[in-house]
């Protein structure tokens, strides 16, 4: 048994990986590609040398520990609403944001160090820290790269949120145990199942392109992905659900990321959420950070998506009431795909009477279809 079992056990963190600090120079040549192809993410921390060189980030750094909190809930949940109304997050936002559940555990480790090894100062490192979380997974030898650019598990498959700490203090390193990935032969299932054509080749994905990204991204929902997003009204996961290394992956053991009420939610009820609404549902989950209008404007592009016309008044409604002109505009494009005859004349009226340019662009767009 490894030495840190014990903590990690108490601390309930099933799967991490060990070793010395030391840099990854191999990174600094892929961000230097994907920099000048135009496909460095903007969600990314800066390429600086930090996410290279771990040491930087904390100098005294001796040992880094990654962690991996799984999160796959084999109950799907739904049903709550009817389902020409129904739509999701992405599964890490099924519960509380887990960059809080990270950072608890990373502090709690920490102080275990201090207390059984020594250890004086120490740094936690989540998703807008500088480290390449993913790269560290693999380097510690708990993870493996997938085509979909995903890390994947023994255990859980890709199924987990991973977090990083650094401490002052030599620790055993961890034996390896990722798994043995399929990819390529005979697999390239992600590949041909995302909706956007957002992996671009294997271990390359253009984040433009990626609804993960594209569901996140303020302003208005680029036209051409509107009709792919399905409805996923935040994150993505199908990269994740078509892989044949996932349907083994073991449910979480966790119950951080189980709210059943999150697993599904009513579209039409998004549209009128007040702001006190948003919070007392998402207020706890990663799916709160960007605030309430893209996941209305997400909403009404969804309902659209959905294919029925059940859901025509809401739509209407939204565009004639709704105080964002991005949420106006996403209803109308809806209105227009669920509904093209019927719309004719309400796309001559919003443009006459809205006088938002946004909403005028997507009214005059359907006229001069029609
Ligand atoms: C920006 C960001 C995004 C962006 C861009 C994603 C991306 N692929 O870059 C967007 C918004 C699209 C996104 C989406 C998602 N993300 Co994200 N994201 C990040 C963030 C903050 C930075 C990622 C980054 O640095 N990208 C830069 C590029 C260069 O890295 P990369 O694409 O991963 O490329 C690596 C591989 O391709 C590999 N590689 C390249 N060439 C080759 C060649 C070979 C042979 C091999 C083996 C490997 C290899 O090396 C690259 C560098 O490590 C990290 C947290 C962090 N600080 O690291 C989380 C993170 C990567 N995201 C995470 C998650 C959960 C997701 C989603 C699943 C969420 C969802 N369900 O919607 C999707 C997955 C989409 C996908 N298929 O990747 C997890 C990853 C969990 C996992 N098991 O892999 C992270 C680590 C967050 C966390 N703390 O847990 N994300
Ligand atoms: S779906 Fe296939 S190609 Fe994609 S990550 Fe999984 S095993 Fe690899
Ligand atoms: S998260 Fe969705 S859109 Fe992004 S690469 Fe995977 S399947 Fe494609």
């Amino acid at each position: 048994m490894h030495p840190l079992t014990p903590i990690m056990e108490k601390l309930a963190i099933p799967v991490w990986g060990v070793g010395p600090v030391t840099a990854l120079p191999e990174l600094r040549e892929i961000y230097a590609k994907r920099v000048h192809h135009q496909r460095y993410p903007s969600f990314a921390p800066p390429p600086t040398a930090e996410r290279w060189n771990p040491q930087l980030f904390l100098p005294d750094a001796v040992s880094v520990i990654v962690i991996a909190v799984p999160y796959y809930e084999k109950e799907p949940g739904g049903g709550q609403c009817p389902p020409e109304y129904e739509g999701g997050l992405a599964r890490y936002a099924w519960g509380e944001d887990y960059h809080a559940v990270l950072h608890r555990k990373l502090e709690s480790l920490g102080h275990e160090l201090a207390a059984s090894w020594g250890a004086t100062v120490w740094r936690a490192a989540v998703d807008s820290a500088p480290l390449a979380d993913r790269q560290l997974a693999v380097h510690y030898g708990m993870a493996a790269f997938g085509w979909n650019s995903c890390v994947f598990t023994k255990q859980y498959g890709s199924w987990v949120v991973l977090g990083s700490l650094l401490v002052d203090t030599a620790l055993p390193p961890t034996a390896a145990l990722a798994p043995d990935m399929p990819c390529g032969s005979p697999c390239r299932a992600c590949l041909q199942a995302c909706p956007t054509a957002a992996l671009i080749e294997p271990y390359v994905l253009d984040p433009g392109r990626c609804l993960a990204y594209l569901t996140q991204a303020a302003g208005v929902f680029p036209r051409e992905f509107r009709s792919r997003m399905g409805a996923a009204i935040w994150g993505c996961d199908i990269c994740q659900s078509v892989c044949p290394v996932n349907q083994r992956a073991s449910a979480s053991p966790l119950s951080y990321f189980g709210t059943p009420e999150l697993r599904s939610l009513d579209l039409s009820q998004i549209l009128s959420w007040t702001r006190q609404d948003f919070q007392a549902v998402l207020g706890r989950s990663a799916a709160a950070w960007r605030g309430r209008t893209v996941l209305q404007r997400n909403a009404a592009l969804a309902l659209g998506n959905k294919g029925s016309k059940t859901v025509l008044p809401v739509l209407k409604e939204t565009l004639q009431h709704h105080g964002s002109a991005v949420v106006r505009a996403s209803a109308l494009w809806s209105l227009n795909r669920l509904d093209p005859r019927g719309t004719r004349s309400l796309n001559q009226v919003t443009w006459e009477k809205d006088a938002d340019p946004i909403v005028k662009e997507e009214a005059a767009f359907w006229l001069q279809k029609s």
